[in-house]
């Protein structure tokens, strides 16, 4: 990390030498963990520190190859950390090498406040409850004080407050009201927030609407199986169980933390800010092990909320970097989370005082059917000539909580040689409290999903971020569009006036890729030294994406200038070292100005990108405008995108899947009108006994 001072000539610590991991990427172990925390409590021995984040620094792509394709050394294992120093403000981050056991720099960042943990944030509820300034305003809502308990809270980081900046490190607690332990909240919000200091513990301020509301007084909106039995009696009935088994075992290898699948082989790494990360994706075409990319992860977030009244401005999670996806991961369960034959990794991280946590079953690895693959049959013989082959596809997928949502997110590895990720949204939505009383509407920033309940718009945003590597080094990007010609009717070029193409602009440099999404448009990743021969088109990876609405936060606003990533839907910036967050480094009450994040990496839009190392940023989501539907529980929205080969393969990679069923016209002239028996499938059945069984080859019978 070349902006953190280096301390020259450091001494190793006392700390013992560890075994080198099985790979450059593996996410360190809890042995490392405990290492990297030893070694930084040496070195800040006499003064207070909490830890904040302790993980891997990912060797650089050179080094990394270099190591993996040049017979190089073994890249460093470098520690990046974040800690904090009683009464000193802001944080100190910087770099530990765990070969050598030494700090390597340390930086000390006055200004800038860290990623809130999941130890952070447990113990607000207990410092607002004692606060007697809350314990004023809940008796002013109609809450009594013998009533704390029943006052829960949200803690979010503040986000950005111009009152206090990055001064102090604060959360703005969105509080409510459960009449019982096993209520859900969120029907019962509560019209103030108080505002906390995460290090002092204690309330500092309390912001109070003009507008007072009192509790509602409703009963909690619920959702447990007692809740629906005590609503209606009973729970729904009438389904039979389905189940996955792979009686011989799953189809994929893994050694430590590298997955061999159907052709694809990559690195499963993961980190307390990106969750998941696939790093090293080849495919292997036949003997040839092509390169696709060398990292792809979900970099960053935003849900900015939709209503402009104080403070409701301050809603807009960046929940990738304010929270972390890996710190707010779910430990997964068998046949609940992840059904059929499963393969777990843990995810381990350090807490405040330096000691390793683990998060068992973080990562779920299984494989599931994935309907048709391909398909063909012969009208001649009234389809008695056919070819179906059925897909399977690999899933490596985590489930983070971020309050009151749940993202599960799903990469799937296709056996056409895509790439797609699932987006499953779903928990619960916030919500503002509405006095139906007193005749308060929602209006158009919100919906009255409930009685006393207003849940607001807001949008959903993610930064993909691709480094590609397709078919080796030296990528280009491009937009492409469907586009009707050019050519008028009648001219010679379209005279009957139906031409359309693919309309393709290489993008030359970052100014030109900055691109919003339209009705139609593709993006590709492409080598522009490599040819297919069919095609004469360069191999490329294509990114299919059409859930992409734009940030509505205005030019100027705190969201705006917060999420610089997401002003386009696709942005392609230079591989550096130090590019992975677009909204920054210390996202947590960063005020959104200053050239951080995306807006430097953008700069003057003068980078020449073309045929280079790059990496593409892509914006994709949801803007949700909730109804009762979604509350209150919401069930799962999916949120989807591809990345597929073109002009990649000389044909359809798939064609060597083995088929359920295939008979050329020969052999079903042959078979005359036995009935079809799959090739790969015994378990299914007719649904009914009675139904007569038909022949492969006579489709139509007479009656
Ligand atoms: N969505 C904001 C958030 C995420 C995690 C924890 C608290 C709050
Ligand atoms: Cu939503």
């Amino acid at each position: 990390m070349n902006r953190l001072s280096q301390i020259a000539g450091q001494a190793a610590s006392s700390v013992a030498p560890l075994a080198k991991p099985a790979h450059p990427l593996d996410p360190l172990s809890v042995t490392e963990i405990k290492a990297a925390t030893d070694i930084i409590k040496e070195y800040f021995a006499g003064k207070t520190i909490a830890f904040n984040t302790i993980t891997l620094k990912e060797p650089t792509k050179r080094a990394y190859l270099n190591w993996k394709e040049n017979n190089g050394p073994f890249p460093p294992r470098i520690v990046y950390y974040v800690i904090l120093e009683q009464g000193v403000p802001g944080i100190k981050d910087g770099l530990v090498d765990l070969v050598n056991m030494q700090v390597l720099s340390v930086q000390p960042l006055a200004n800038s406040q860290p990623i809130l943990t999941v130890e952070d944030l447990v113990g607000t509820e207990e410092i607002i409850r004692k606060d007697p300034n809350v314990i004023k305003q809940c008796e002013i809502v109609g809450i009594p004080a013998n009533e704390m308990h029943k006052v829960y809270c949200d803690p979010w980081t503040i986000g950005y407050d111009e009152r206090w900046g990055a001064s102090k490190r604060l959360q703005q607690a969105l509080v409510y009201y459960r009449h019982d332990e096993d209520d859900s909240q969120y029907s019962h919000p509560l019209d103030f927030c108080p505002i906390v200091d995460t290090e002092e513990r204690k309330v500092i301020y309390i912001d109070i609407p003009n507008r007072r509301r009192k509790v509602s007084k409703h009963p909690n909106a619920n959702f447990y199986p007692k809740d629906m039995i005590a609503k209606y009696g009973k729970m729904r009935e009438g389904l039979t169980p389905i189940n996955v088994t792979q009686p011989e075992g799953v189809s994929f290898k893994m050694d430590g933390n590298l997955m061999q699948w159907n052709n694809f082989n990559f690195h499963i790494g993961f980190n307390y800010r990106e969750g998941i990360v696939l790093s090293d994706i080849h495919y292997n075409d036949h003997g040839n092990n092509r390169p696709i990319f060398h990292r792809i992860s979900l970099s960053e977030m935003i849900v900015p909320y939709g209503s402009p009244d104080f403070p409701h401005q301050r809603k807009h999670a960046l929940d990738i970097g304010e929270y972390g996806a890996g710190y707010m991961t779910n430990p997964l369960s068998l046949g609940c989370d992840c059904k059929g034959v499963i393969h777990y990794l843990d995810a381990h991280f350090a807490d405040r005082a330096g000691d390793p946590i683990t998060v068992k079953h973080a990562v779920c690895i299984h494989e599931e059917d994935d309907g048709l693959l391909f398909k063909h049959s012969d009208f001649r013989d009234s389809f008695g000539t056919s070819i179906v082959t059925r897909s399977t596809r690999l899933i490596i997928s985590q489930i983070f909580t971020a309050a009151n949502y749940e993202y599960c997110i799903y990469w799937n590895f296709l056996q056409d040689g895509a790439i797609r990720l699932d987006v499953k949204l779903t928990g619960i939505l916030n919500t503002y409290q509405l006095d139906d009383e007193a005749g308060e509407k929602s209006g158009k920033w919100g919906c009255r999903v409930y009685p006393n309940v207003n849940a607001h718009n807001h949008q959903h945003l993610f930064a993909l971020r691709i480094h590609p590597r397709i078919d080796g080094d030296g990528n280009s990007a491009s937009v492409v569009d469907g586009s009707a010609a050019e050519e008028p009717l009648g001219s010679p070029e379209n005279m009957y006036g139906n031409g359309f193409y693919a309309k393709s602009k290489t993008f030359k440099t970052v100014n030109d890729s900055l691109t919003q999404f339209e009705n139609g448009r593709t993006w590709d990743l492409f080598n522009p030294n490599k040819v297919n021969e069919y095609s004469g088109k360069h191999p490329s990876y294509k990114l299919v994406s059409f859930q992409c609405p734009p940030l509505f936060a205005k030019p100027g606003s705190l969201v705006y200038k917060r999420a610089p990533w997401a002003h386009n839907t696709v942005q392609v910036v230079k591989y550096e070292e130090d590019r992975f967050y677009p909204s920054g480094e210390h996202v947590p009450q960063w005020s959104g100005d200053g050239n951080i994040g995306m807006r430097k990496w953008i700069g003057d839009g003068s980078d020449e990108i073309e045929n280079s190392d790059i990496l593409m940023f892509h914006t994709f989501g949801i803007s949700h405008f909730p109804a009762p539907e979604d509350f209150p529980l919401m069930p799962a929205e999916p949120i989807t995108f591809m990345l597929r080969p073109r002009h990649f393969f000389l044909e359809n990679p798939a064609l060597d899947v083995l088929p359920s069923h295939a008979m050329t016209t020969s052999e079903a002239r042959k078979a005359g009108n036995k009935e079809i028996v799959s090739l790969t499938d015994t378990t299914s059945t007719y649904a009914f006994k009675d139904t007569p069984k038909q022949g492969c080859c006579s489709r139509f019978t007479k009656e």
